[in-house]
């Protein structure tokens, strides 16, 4: 991806100084004359991008639903629901909310995308703001099939939780739809995957077109949102946990952020909190000290619903895209977003690029033009580790809170500098 977008960026460049001058570059052969800007950039350039884009969003109501519907009919066991899904889940939406509201305070101290007032060409309408019983009222649809046809994913979230919980509390019915939610899982899953597979070329037909038209400035603005984005991840991972983890345990943040170390590289290289699970795992039970009956709760639960890092990127590039296509968002926008984003986070599954696809829905959600998605998805790679990184410690971070609230943390596992060692 980052190969793609470095060509992209280049072959942009390139037309940019061909159309420099006369805004084209043409060939004249004959009578015929073969305009390269109309057949790339407007042409190919254009197209390619737009499939991508069109497909990252397609896969957004499909991937949420099953991915929350599985997510939930397996927490929704009635014997696991009690103290340790309260308290998970608790912690999950609490350190979700910290981080996005994190987020979108610094992207509106550091305005990283102001001045630009890019044209959209989507009809944006500004919706007027629904006040925040509207919003609460409206999360329940009255038609879940048109709830994800109009892609209206705060009801499709709402409609995947009680439809998930409805189906762990139907005994034998129940177990073998979660049998096949499983398999469709898995499906979508592979169809992200396959996504992420030809998104070298997406990401260089989008920079391509896009830095044949960029402005000096977005550039800039670019590396300013890129800066919010791993400032916001930094003061969450660095200032956030540590402070969460020594007000509800007492142990040491210091020993806690040596002993992820590894973790934290491995979810960095995949970019996946699902494919990091099973170190994730070995962790917190042989590092952090956690016990298994805890850990092996917390941590797929985490895997799937917990996602600050990603929550931070939806908040920074929401206000960023507001601000680059001048659309000034209301404080019941702002709420909006922060419900939709940790809600988003809660229904994305952990596999590389899928933050990305959900801003499509957060975007959605506050009527900002989608397309704003090509202006970041260049640098996106980058960020798509870093926070990766953030969402399994968040993970780790929880599962010591919930394993020592319920005494079942080893403190002398924990300060053991050396345990765990042998699975490194
Ligand atoms: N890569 C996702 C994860 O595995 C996060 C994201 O795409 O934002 O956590």
């Amino acid at each position: 991806i980052l190969i793609g977008m470095v060509m992209g960026i280049i072959t942009g460049f390139i037309f940019k100084a061909l159309m420099a001058e006369s805004g084209d570059f043409t060939l004249s052969l004959g009578e015929f004359t073969f305009s390269f800007k109309g057949f790339f950039v407007d042409g190919i350039f254009h197209i390619g991008g737009q499939i991508f884009v069109n497909s990252l969003k397609m896969l957004v109501v499909p991937l949420v639903f099953i991915s929350l519907v599985c997510g939930t009919c397996s927490l929704s066991d009635p014997k696991k629901l009690g103290r340790l899904g309260g308290k998970s889940i608790g912690l999950y939406l609490l350190t979700t909310a910290i981080a996005i509201t994190i987020a979108m305070t610094l992207a509106l101290v550091i305005n990283p995308g102001e001045g630009i007032n890019m044209p959209t060409t989507s009809t944006f309408d500004p919706k007027q703001a629904p006040t925040l019983v509207d919003v609460i009222i409206n999360m329940f649809p009255t038609n879940p099939i048109n709830a994800m046809s109009s892609g209206n994913m705060l009801q499709v979230i709402v409609f995947a939780l009680l439809f998930g919980i409805a189906m762990a509390l139907s005994g034998d019915a129940g177990k073998r739809l979660t049998a096949v939610f499983e398999d469709l899982n898995t499906i979508i899953l592979k169809l992200v995957t396959i996504l992420m597979n030809i998104a070298p070329y997406g990401v260089f037909f989008l920079m391509a077109k896009l830095f044949s038209y960029i402005d000096g400035d977005l550039i800039v603005k670019l590396i300013f949102y890129f800066g919010t984005v791993l400032f916001a991840l930094f003061v969450h991972a660095l200032i956030v946990y540590p402070t969460l983890l020594k007000t509800f345990t007492g142990l040491s943040p210091a020993v806690f952020l040596n002993k992820i170390k590894e973790l934290s590289i491995f979810a960095f290289s995949t970019s996946s909190s699902s494919a990091t699970m099973p170190v994730t795992l070995e962790t917190t039970t042989k590092k952090l000290g956690a016990d298994n009956k805890v850990a092996s709760f917390t941590v797929p639960l985490g895997a799937t619903i917990n996602m600050d890092g990603t929550a931070i990127m939806q908040g920074v590039a929401t206000v960023f895209i507001a601000q680059v296509f001048a659309v000034d968002l209301s404080f019941t926008d702002y709420l909006m977003v922060i419900l939709t984003a940790t809600l988003a986070s809660v229904g994305t599954a952990g596999v590389p690029g899928v933050g990305l696809i959900m801003l499509a829905m957060v975007l959605n959600q506050v009527g900002l033009p989608v397309e704003g998605i090509a202006i970041i998805i260049g640098v996106d790679r980058l960020l798509d580790m870093t926070r990766t990184a953030v969402n399994v410690t968040g993970d780790c971070m929880v599962t010591c809170i919930v394993a020592k609230s319920e005494g079942e943390l080893d403190e002398t596992t924990f300060n053991d500098v050396n345990a765990g060692q042998e699975f490194e």
